[in-house]
């Protein structure tokens, strides 16, 4: 389906945009920069709006989640916003007891354990998201109309990390209960995947047809997983997710492209050729792998997005500067490279340091 031309990528406002061309697997003149979890407990103006409120009620707020999503671009200098939500909203949405508990994350009011919990879960229609999303698409609106020329990302989980929620009934270490289920109940696992990929592409492709210009697909937990697992009980599910927003394309200047997507997992240095595989253009690297080596093991073909430790956020400023640099260094043998963190900002990161890392990288690629 072609974007109608109001959207940002068929007006022509994001289409040339660094992100954007780096996506596209098109080297621009600056490396673009922007970092997961940019929005959120590293801004005093984030902790200030959020004063008496809940997370969930937050997302659901389009003035609110509009407002978070900017706050990081203002302070920045960022060349990418992204959607101010969670991964656990169109669970909510569809009917899932979900809440996010302040210092711990996502809490389901009954772990799916049995091929019964999975029947009574997957009962829940997605259909009904189609309406149920619209204060979703009316806050990706209201961002995108702020943000001009600078592209908002929306993004979704992947099916497995909801699924790790869902099964576990909150954050977990090991995911042990989730890949219990994939191996005893492969029918049951199956059915668990198909429906949660419905219910997160939905999500996906509903911020994209609002104006957001990429989308990522955030596979947080797959590094819990082996190979064969992830290829033969998750990816296909995770392919089906993004089938959701495959089929978007705009055109520029004649030529047909389609909208990027971006796929991001964590300890999924040994997954990251399949995680390509299931239909991303750009795959997101964590700090575990350096990414001369994330683009061997890609085929040196596939733009990258990464992966700037999260942990020298706090370390001497010297120490930080050299590890970008060096980060810079590696990406450039990719085909194209957009600089971010190697997972989310923590909450106690400086974010006048942010601010100075993004004039780093944008001074540093500017005069290779
Ligand atoms: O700038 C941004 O990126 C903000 C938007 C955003 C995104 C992209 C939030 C807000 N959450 C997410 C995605 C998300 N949520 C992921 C994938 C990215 C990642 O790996 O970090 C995951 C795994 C979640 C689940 C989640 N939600 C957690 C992690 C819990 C665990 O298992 O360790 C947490 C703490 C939340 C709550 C949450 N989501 C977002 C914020 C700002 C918060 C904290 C809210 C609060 O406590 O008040």
């Amino acid at each position: 389906m072609i974007l109608d031309a109001q959207h940002p990528l068929s007006s022509g406002l994001t289409a040339d945009s660094r992100l954007i061309q780096a996506y596209q697997g098109v080297r621009p003149d600056v490396t673009p920069v922007w970092f997961m979890r940019q929005a959120g407990r590293s801004l005093p103006e984030y902790r200030e709006l959020r004063v008496g409120t809940r997370m969930l009620d937050v997302c659901l707020d389009p003035e609110l989640a509009s407002e978070i999503s900017l706050q990081p671009v203002r302070r920045h200098n960022v060349d990418a916003g992204i959607f101010f939500s969670d991964i656990v909203v169109p669970l909510k949405l569809v009917g899932v007891d979900v809440t996010i508990v302040a210092g711990k994350g996502p809490v389901l009011g009954k772990a799916v354990r049995t091929s019964a919990d999975v029947d009574e879960l997957t009962a829940l229609d997605p259909a009904i998201l189609d309406e149920a999303l619209a204060p979703i698409r009316d806050a990706v609106g209201r961002a995108v109309s702020q943000l001009g020329s600078t592209p908002l990302i929306g993004f979704a989980g992947a099916p497995f990390t909801l699924a790790a929620y869902l099964v576990e009934g909150g954050p977990s270490k090991d995911h042990i209960h989730a890949r219990t289920l994939m191996h005893a109940e492969p029918e049951a696992w199956a059915r668990l995947m198909a429906w949660t990929a419905d219910v997160t592409g939905r999500f996906l492709r509903a911020q994209v047809l609002a104006g957001a210009s990429a989308a990522q697909l955030f596979d947080s937990w797959a590094g819990a997983l082996s190979l064969v697992d992830y290829a033969a009980s998750v990816a296909p599910a995770s392919a089906a997710a993004i089938a959701h927003v495959r089929d978007l394309s705009y055109s520029v200047n004649g030529a047909d492209r389609n909208v990027p997507i971006v796929h991001f997992g964590v300890g999924t240095g040994e997954l990251l050729k399949e995680m390509h595989n299931i239909g991303a253009d750009v795959v997101g690297v964590d700090y575990r792998v350096p990414l001369d080596e994330a683009n061997r093991r890609l085929g040196g073909a596939v733009p990258v997005q990464g992966n700037v430790d999260p942990a020298l956020l706090t370390a001497p400023w010297p120490v930080l500067e050299a590890h970008v640099r060096d980060v810079l260094e590696r990406g450039r043998s990719a085909p194209s490279h957009v600089l971010n963190l190697g997972h989310g900002v923590p909450p106690d990161t400086d974010p006048d340091v942010l601010t100075r890392l993004v004039s780093l990288v944008h001074d540093v690629s500017a005069a290779e």
